[in-house]
């Protein structure tokens, strides 16, 4: 469980190049976080995050559709 501040600080430290977005290749460098997201989305891997909750065509997720997966999840506390 996570509150939408300790979300938002997860992604901006997954979000490496700070474009507002967290691609595949920023979750495959921090895999102890992308462990945590996984986690708090109830997904096995980043890919299945991503095909599940990133819309985006880039192959990116961005904070809103993060938050979404988890409140899906039931993981916003
Ligand atoms: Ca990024």
């Amino acid at each position: 469980m996570a509150t939408e501040q300790e979300l938002q600080s997860l992604f901006n430290t997954l979000d490496r190049d700070q474009d507002g977005k967290v691609s595949i290749h920023e979750l495959f460098l921090s895999p102890g976080l992308s462990a945590i997201i996984s986690s708090e989305t109830n997904t096995s891997s980043p890919q299945e995050l991503l095909v599940q909750y990133g819309l985006d065509e880039d192959g990116s997720i961005t904070f809103e559709e993060l938050k979404k997966a988890v409140e899906k999840a039931s993981n916003l506390t």
